[in-house]
């Protein structure tokens, strides 16, 4: 047993009850089980949520949403804040889970434990802004202005690549909004669900808060849809694929819901003539490999001018030779495992179609059968922007290479395609970086100058448009979607003017 998975609170035989809550005990479900793509063995099992233990945990989540609501909400953000302090604590313990659960190098693991952590400091000042705006009315002596009420239980759909991280963007913001959450977490990583679900309970039990502030189930798709089909839950924050973004959407859109969607991203950087090269391949190494290829932000494609075409291309390839791939909890390691022997069958039909399409796949690609996990090396392969494989989303470290000669061809590329999630340009030419910041640049909800695609910080809005689903999630003013807007009109004076000058004499 791994002295961080004892830490966190989980035993070997079973992680605990499938909703982290507990007065649910149900050891009749369905087991899932728990595997680490590191060496592909067993961790433990959870069990699966039953529809009568769903009907528990949103029942425990409206009763609380009564007493949590009527909490003010700087009073809320004192909770939030408590559970940042807590992660500071179990930083460690359950970075490695993550790193270990998920496979992404140790490295990131706690990089994601960091991204709580800032979430919960944001969300605690937001908890004192929560502004809406006053507005003058047309008529005399009336006052207008907008507040933000609290909307409810919220759902929260999170998927394996960032199994901590998404959560807590969502599930701290709506707690300072005043809404209660529902956690369905991925299936891949039931386990890291269970050890922030028991982290959490921990403040709530210090603040003799109910754990229905936070609940969690466990499940696949049919618990899913048990949320998507719910009335009571009025918000739904799903991140993952596009399909499943879209049945999502589709289900809550058939009952008038609300919905959040963070779906796939086929992130470009465009690579200028006129870039620094030395920074552009370290930015390009750690959005292709970083995480294997498996975050949405992960740099897909590049868009390379062809007076540096040969250079980049050469320069990467001898590169991608020297990539550590290994245990993810190694410190030498660049590059993990994937998430499943699912993962590494999609990476090869991906690499079959480029072929197929008339591509060529320069370096890597190799299923590293000689270790036990899901190893791959990253591949390179040279495409055109309009294969169909180019145009999908493949989750794993697939890099396409696109050449171009004019801007205005590079954008054409970088926005042909259905996603419109992430963006880059590499250029020290003050021209190339605005235009592609304009609205005749990127399409995407992310565009960076001189930074790579992935790797964004919490403080700013985070989503993208088209397929990507056009939601937004973590700072700035996404907390507005976790609540509802009411406008007030307050007639102060002792006559009834109608707007719009309407004359109704009765
Ligand atoms: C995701 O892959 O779903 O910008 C989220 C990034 C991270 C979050 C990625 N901060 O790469």
């Amino acid at each position: 047993m791994k002295d961080f998975l004892k830490q966190l609170g989980i035993k070997n035989e079973n992680a605990g009850t499938s909703t982290g809550q507990t007065f649910l005990q149900n050891d009749e479900a369905p087991e899932i089980m728990s595997y680490t793509p590191v060496d592909g063995s067993e961790i433990a099992s959870v069990f699966e949520t039953t529809k009568d233990e769903y009907e528990e945990v949103i029942k425990a989540s409206l009763q609380a949403f009564d007493t949590w609501k009527m909490t003010p909400a700087p009073q809320r953000g004192e909770i939030v804040r408590q559970i940042g302090l807590k992660l500071r604590e179990y930083k460690e313990p359950l970075g490695k889970l993550v790193s270990y659960e998920m496979g992404k190098i140790y490295q990131e693991g706690l990089g994601e434990v960091q991204e709580m952590i800032d979430i919960c400091d944001f969300a605690v000042g937001l908890s004192r802004q929560l502004y809406g705006l006053t507005m003058h009315s047309e008529r005399p002596r009336h006052r207008m202005y907008e507040q933000w009420h609290p909307l409810g239980p919220v759902g929260i759909i999170s998927a394996f690549n960032f199994p901590v991280a998404v959560y807590s963007w969502n599930a701290m913001i709506a707690a300072v909004c005043g809404d209660t959450v529902i956690w369905k977490g991925s299936e891949k990583t039931p386990l890291c669900a269970i050890a922030v679900q028991k982290i959490i309970a921990e403040v709530l039990k210090e603040n003799d808060l109910p754990e229905g502030i936070f609940g969690l189930i466990t499940g696949t798709r049919d618990t899913g849809e048990w949320m998507t089909g719910d009335e009571r839950i009025p918000l739904i924050s799903a991140t993952g694929s596009i399909p499943m973004g879209r049945a999502v959407g589709q289900a809550v859109a058939a009952r008038l819901g609300k919905t959040i969607l963070e779906l796939g991203g086929n992130n470009a950087i465009i690579i200028s003539k006129h870039a620094d090269l030395e920074m552009t391949i370290r930015a390009v190494v750690f959005g292709a490999v970083g995480t294997a290829g498996q975050r949405c932000t992960s740099t897909r494609r590049l868009i390379i001018h062809e007076d540096v075409y040969d250079e980049i291309r050469d320069r990467l390839e001898g590169i991608y030779q020297s990539i550590n791939i290994g245990d993810p909890l190694d410190p030498d390691t660049l590059v993990g495992p994937l998430i499943d022997k699912d993962a590494v069958e999609n990476m090869q039909t991906a690499l079959k179609k480029v072929k197929e399409e008339g591509g060529s796949v320069l370096c890597g690609g190799d299923v590293l059968e000689n270790m036990e996990g899901h190893y791959v090396k990253p591949a390179i392969c040279e495409v055109e922007n309009h294969y169909e494989i180019v145009q999908h989303e493949t989750f794993a470290p697939i890099l396409y290479l696109i050449k171009y000669k004019t801007m205005d061809e590079a954008i054409g590329y970088h926005n042909g395609v259905r996603q419109g999630l992430s963006s880059s340009i590499f250029t020290l030419n003050i021209r190339e970086a605005e235009k592609f910041l304009s609205h005749i640049g990127s399409d995407c909800g992310i565009a960076n100058v001189n930074i790579g695609t992935s790797g964004a910080e919490i403080g700013g809005a985070f989503g993208g448009e088209k397929e990507t689903g056009g939601g937004r999630e973590s700072g700035s003013d996404a907390w507005k979607a976790y609540m509802r807007r009411q406008t007030n009109t307050i007639n102060w004076g002792d006559e009834l003017p109608l707007a719009q000058g309407i004359e109704f004499d009765v």
